[in-house]
């Protein structure tokens, strides 16, 4: 493993002293799902997913200018879509947070989990992959959506697979992840993130091999 049981210990009460309690359920609350599916998909990644879940929404709580600003000051791009999506903003500028305050747990499997947690994107690692079903299906979350997707992947009995099966109900949850925020974006009038469309297309095609 490359992180401690200490180290991620400690990380977890400078998380804790960082964000507001509401924030912290749930982070600490991802942090467990995650676990369980690295119990499932990738156990000896179990640390660097615990990791990536305590620091996947440590700038949440920043106003839409401040991450604009954040992003701007380290040279990315922020687009006209950007600005009005800017939910999808956070999960840039926690890479650059943890970069900053937390450089020790700063390896890219880390970064892309992170950055990837709320878009997605084509191709995504099975680490981006966990953290992003984690994020969407912790235990505290009530939305009708969270609870249905929780009740999709578990009610199969994933644990039961054959590991061919289980990486392939993966992949379903997060198309049926994709399609239930492609749908409530849809209801709002939000533009979609490329990304989301380019994650969920990938993860079609792998199904269909
Ligand atoms: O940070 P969390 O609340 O734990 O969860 P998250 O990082 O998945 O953020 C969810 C929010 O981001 C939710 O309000 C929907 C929004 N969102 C996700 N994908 C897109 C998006 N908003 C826009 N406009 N476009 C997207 O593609
Ligand atoms: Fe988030
Ligand atoms: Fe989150």
């Amino acid at each position: 493993m490359r992180f401690t049981e200490a180290e991620i210990d400690s990380l977890c009460e400078r998380v804790r002293s960082s964000m507001s309690e509401f924030r912290f359920v749930h982070t600490a609350e991802v942090e467990k799902m995650a676990a369980r599916l690295a119990e499932l998909y990738a156990p000896e990644k179990t640390d660097i997913l615990r990791v990536s879940a305590l620091l996947h929404d440590i700038t949440k709580e920043k106003k839409p200018n401040e991450h604009i600003e954040i992003l701007l000051n380290v040279g990315e791009s922020v687009s006209e879509e950007d600005r009005v999506s800017y939910k999808t903003l956070h999960a840039r500028t926690a890479v650059y947070g943890i970069i900053k305050d937390y450089p020790e747990f700063a390896i890219p499997e880390v970064l892309d989990a992170v950055r990837y947690h709320t878009t997605g994107r084509a191709d995504m690692s099975i680490c981006e992959c966990i953290i992003f079903l984690a994020d969407y299906i912790d235990e505290s979350r009530k939305f009708d959506d969270c609870v249905y997707l929780r009740k999709y992947f578990w009610g199969a009995e994933p644990q039961k697979m054959s590991k061919e099966a289980r990486v392939a109900h993966l992949y379903q949850t997060l198309v049926l992840a994709f399609d239930l925020t492609v749908k409530a974006l849809s209801e709002e009038k939000s533009p979609i993130s490329v990304l989301s469309i380019e994650a969920r297309n990938s993860l079609i095609l792998k199904l269909d091999k």
